[in-house]
């Protein structure tokens, strides 16, 4: 008895340690480019993808992981990522924008053997690149439903006028035909008469021309604001505190960027895609030509309910029509 258990349990060792010099074998150490169509900082989308990839290179110290930011003049990306691309060291371009699918195209023609993974983007049949969507309209559903409510509510900020506010820095497909029809969809359902007050900045740093957006909405009676705007969102959020007003967050947890005042928070879960995403590339398991697509469902979009700068700030009544909402989104 004694000498069979002794034979599984050396028979066990051995698989174990072959499994782990197996899975060693099969991980390649990898070389991403992170491409950031931008600058990182103020804009969630771009900093989570930048925070997956270095907390990657933390836990594989073999890899190398190079994160560089394009700027904001969008005419000198596609030379940059050719300039990139050629210098021939990088397995992989990361990206996180749906207009970079074109770029990666023209850059593909020149450069047959580099592959491309891009999230927050949709584009099939490239066998060099892989894309992952995110169903950004459910996002917006839930934003807009939570807007509606607080527009509609006796909190201390909204007025009687029943009008929300969308800035955005520009317009592209996915922005005018999921984010910002998804927003006043989801108010809508609350109340269809709420207003949408929708304006753009014109670019994703004038944080000037934000505020000043943002306080001739609030003299017109919104009361609550959501933006897609990058670094001139900071605008928007310094006139909503000066001059009392609630903003609804996209894609990160920013309550503690004005408290009382950002009272919602969707979340993208974009750092643990980037995660799995290189985990999968350093196993040569990505397929190239496809593309994902990924909602409140599958878990790669939410809403941060567990955080005081939320249940500290909508009164209990509003909460639970909202979280019946988005439980009923997820189920769908
Ligand atoms: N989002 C940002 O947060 N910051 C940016 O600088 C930024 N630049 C963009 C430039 C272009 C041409 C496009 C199409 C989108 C840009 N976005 C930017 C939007 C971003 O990729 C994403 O769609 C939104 O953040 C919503 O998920």
């Amino acid at each position: 008895m004694k000498k069979a258990i002794f034979i599984l349990l050396i028979a066990a060792i051995l698989l174990t340690t072959g499994c782990i010099r197996k899975n060693q074998a099969e991980k390649s150490d990898i070389s991403v480019l992170v491409f950031i169509t931008g600058v990182i900082a103020g804009s969630p989308t771009y900093e989570l993808m930048a925070e997956g990839a270095l907390e990657y290179a933390k836990l594989n110290p073999m890899a190398n992981i190079k994160i560089y930011e394009a700027g904001v003049n969008q005419a000198l990306w596609e030379q940059q990522l050719t300039e990139m691309v050629s210098e021939g060291i990088y397995d992989i371009v990361m990206g996180s924008n749906p207009a970079m699918p074109q770029l990666c195209v023209n850059v593909a023609r020149l450069f047959p053997d580099q592959k491309f993974i891009i999230l927050d983007a949709h584009h099939e049949g490239h066998p060099q690149i892989r894309t992952y969507f995110y169903n950004q309209y459910e996002q917006s559903l839930i934003l807009g439903y939570l807007a509606g409510l607080i527009t509609t509510s006796n909190m201390p900020y909204a007025n009687n006028r029943k009008r929300i506010g969308f800035i955005a820095a520009q317009e592209y497909p996915l922005l005018t035909g999921h984010m910002v029809p998804g927003f006043i969809e989801g108010a809508r359902m609350v109340d269809p008469q709420i207003e949408l007050d929708y304006r753009l900045v014109g670019s994703w740093n004038d944080a000037n021309k934000a505020s000043d957006l943002a306080s001739a909405m609030m003299s017109s009676g919104v009361d609550v604001f959501t933006s897609i705007a990058g670094g001139a969102a900071q605008g928007l959020i310094k006139t909503a505190v000066e001059r009392g007003a609630y903003i609804v967050w996209y894609n990160a947890n920013a309550y503690n960027l004005a408290p009382g005042f950002i009272v919602g928070c969707g979340i993208m879960e974009q750092k643990k895609l980037v995660i799995e995403i290189l985990n999968d590339a350093a196993m040569n398991k990505i397929q190239y030509g496809l593309s994902d697509i990924l909602g409140l469902k599958d878990g790669y979009l939410g809403f941060i309910f567990d955080d005081p700068g939320y249940y500290d700030n909508i009164p209990l009544e509003i909460r639970e029509k909202f979280e019946a909402f988005v439980k009923d989104r997820m189920s769908i």
